[in-house]
């Protein structure tokens, strides 16, 4: 049995740590009990209250800890520099509740799918591995709330950088052909997911996410069993998670163990309550101004990074400098990349790298040459296929949702 399947990664564990010396050092089933690590290196993300210390928990590298209990552990951005494939034990993390299994039992793991439907299916791992046409597809999980501490005025809920993102290569079944295994009821409309993860007071909503039956049914929407090629990380879903490419990770149930078909809208507190957006079509307030209407959030916002220049980085003057970065959007596929290298006056097109699939990261890359002694600020900016672009101003949500701002990166020439 593979080791991802005790829940650590040893291997992976030991690596992480020895690369970052001065990393946590801890016992990964105390951590994941909760206890907060005694010594620890730092990384300070841009914005107030923005220290995260580096922790390795269990089949992760040292990743920065938002929380511990629940795990919210975001990946330093440098590792979306390094492989257009987020690697699992860098993949950031994110859970609501704090009750997490930290072993599953593949033997005896089912996965149950109920409801509307004419027969009743509970499907062993086994059974999902050879009974169902096996799919791989490319895309981006991405964090509704990712870069919230960038929202000016600040707003609450989790501080995440630029890094409560990751790509992956994604295999499973394709969740259509098991909802047509089970057949679905003429008055079916929504498909719910639940995963084995509890909260700790009984007061506190079991999480718990709903799609529309013509959302469900999309051929790249999978339950997956496994993550570039591995088997999923404890903390990223073992040992089913659903994926659905070009939607926010919300969706993206984890350790999924039951699939509910359900006959009107679901009305649980995470579909009603949590992860809505201001209903106009922009999806944006006015600090201060009241929420009229609200709507699920669902889909991601077009989005690019420079990945390869860090922010106040000096480089060499006179001579080429290359500029790389990661373009994103909800699956249409980029079109275009511009970059300026004066604060957005002039933009040039950048030459977009190897299509992975239209729900994956596209890299690019562009050049140019700066005069020494001069400052630039680097902006990319990306357009889809339909010619949806990125925004140039930053559009405020009082939950710090769908940021697409063309961010800056401010460079000097020696
Ligand atoms: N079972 C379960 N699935 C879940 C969540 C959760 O709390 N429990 N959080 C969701 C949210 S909000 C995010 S951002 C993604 C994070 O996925 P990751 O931890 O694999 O990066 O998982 C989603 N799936
Ligand atoms: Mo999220």
């Amino acid at each position: 049995m593979n080791e991802n399947n005790s829940g650590i990664n040893r291997r992976g564990f030991l690596k992480g740590s020895l690369a970052l010396g001065a990393a946590v050092l801890v016992n990964p089933n105390s951590l994941w009990a909760g206890q907060a690590p005694s010594m620890a290196q730092y990384v300070d993300l841009p914005f107030e209250r923005g220290r995260r210390p580096l922790v390795a928990f269990p089949g992760k590298r040292p990743l920065m800890a938002m929380t511990t209990r629940p795990p919210q552990l975001e990946t330093p951005f440098h590792i979306f520099n390094e492989d257009i494939f987020t690697p699992n034990d860098a993949f950031f993390v994110r859970w609501h509740l704090a009750n997490i299994p930290r072993d599953i039992d593949v033997n005896t793991f089912r996965l149950t799918i109920r409801g509307r439907v004419h027969q009743s299916l509970s499907l062993s791992l086994e059974e999902l591995k050879t009974q169902f046409e096996q799919v791989e597809i490319a895309a981006v999980c991405q964090c509704g709330g990712n870069s919230r501490g960038f929202f000016q005025p600040r707003v609450s809920g989790g501080q995440w950088g630029n890094g409560a993102m990751g790509n992956a290569n994604w295999k499973g079944v394709r969740l259509r052909d098991l909802l047509q295994k089970a057949g679905i009821e003429d008055d079916a409309v929504q498909i719910r997911f639940d995963g084995l993860d509890q909260p700790v007071a009984e007061a506190t909503p079991d999480f718990r996410k709903s799609l529309n039956l013509d959302d469900a049914i999309k051929k790249e929407v999978l339950v997956a069993h496994s993550m570039n090629g591995d088997p999923l990380p404890m903390l990223n879903g073992f040992p089913l998670r659903l994926v659905v490419p070009g939607w926010y990770a919300t969706y993206w149930v984890k350790m999924l163990n039951d699939i509910e078909v359900l006959n009107q809208a679901d009305q649980n507190f995470w579909t009603t309550q949590a992860y809505r957006l201001p209903a106009d079509p922009c999806h944006c307030l006015q600090p201060g101004e009241a929420l009229t209407g609200t709507i699920p959030i669902g889909k991601m916002t077009v989005r690019s990074f420079i990945t390869n220049l860090e922010n106040d980085r000096t480089i060499p003057g006179g001579k080429p400098c290359t500029i790389k970065g990661i373009a994103f959007d909800q699956g249409y596929g980029i079109d275009r990349l511009l970059l300026s290298v004066d604060g957005g006056q002039q933009w040039q097109a950048a030459q977009l790298g190897k299509d992975y699939g239209d729900f994956s990261f596209r890299p690019w890359e562009a050049k140019f040459i700066p005069e020494s002694g001069h400052s630039y600020a680097l902006q990319s900016l990306a357009i889809n296929r339909i010619g949806e672009s990125q925004r140039f101003d930053a559009r405020w949500n009082p939950s710090g949702y769908l940021r697409n701002v063309i961010e800056t990166v401010n460079i000097h020439a020696t």
